[in-house]
């Protein structure tokens, strides 16, 4: 019994996609959708120059949010109006840390300023402390949005004023 549970946990650890790999995204509506390592890859790479407290400018390379966002049957660019601008990000780190953004502070069709979900950084991946992914908000005077060990993005409606 003993050594079938013993067995069993060994299993489903084996099985486990390895610890911050994977991106939940919670649309608005509907089941979480989960994004590993495979769905990353899939996606365009951009570089995002940008310097944390106290370092030196470095190279952040990873994938836009909007496009895990856009996975996530999120609204883009010509339909990302109206009504939709009421929606938000809540990007949620593993310490429970949260930040948010609206969604079209997201979208290339609003705004020049890449945001990125990185896994790189000048060309390595990040340390555990920082990854393996982090938000990195390009032009951005603060990283206090750069949300480290990033482990879940929530897509919200802001509620209507009472
Ligand atoms: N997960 C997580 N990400 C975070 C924070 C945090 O506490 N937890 N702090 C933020 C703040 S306020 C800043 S200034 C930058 C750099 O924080 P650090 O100096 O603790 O690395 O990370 C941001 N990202
Ligand atoms: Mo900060």
């Amino acid at each position: 019994m003993r050594r079938a549970l013993i067995v069993a946990a060994a299993l489903l650890l084996a099985a486990a996609p390895a610890r911050g790999q994977t991106l939940t995204v919670q649309p608005e509506r509907g089941a979480a959708v989960r994004m590993g390592a495979a769905e990353l890859a899939a996606l365009p790479r951009r570089t995002v120059r940008g310097a944390d407290h106290g370092q030196p400018e470095a190279a952040y390379e990873g994938v836009l949010l909007s496009d895990l966002l856009r996975r996530a049957e999120a609204p883009t660019g010509h339909a990302l109006r109206g009504p939709q601008l009421s929606l938000y990000v809540v990007a949620v780190g593993a310490d429970g840390y949260r930040a948010v953004f609206a969604l079209a502070e997201l979208d290339s069709s609003f705004t020049r300023r890449a945001v990125i979900v990185a896994d790189r950084k000048d060309g390595r991946p990040l340390d555990a402390r920082e990854g393996p992914l982090r938000i990195v908000v390009e032009g951005e005077r603060r990283p206090a949005r750069w949300v480290r060990q990033l482990t879940r993005i929530y897509l919200v409606r802001a509620p209507e004023p009472r």
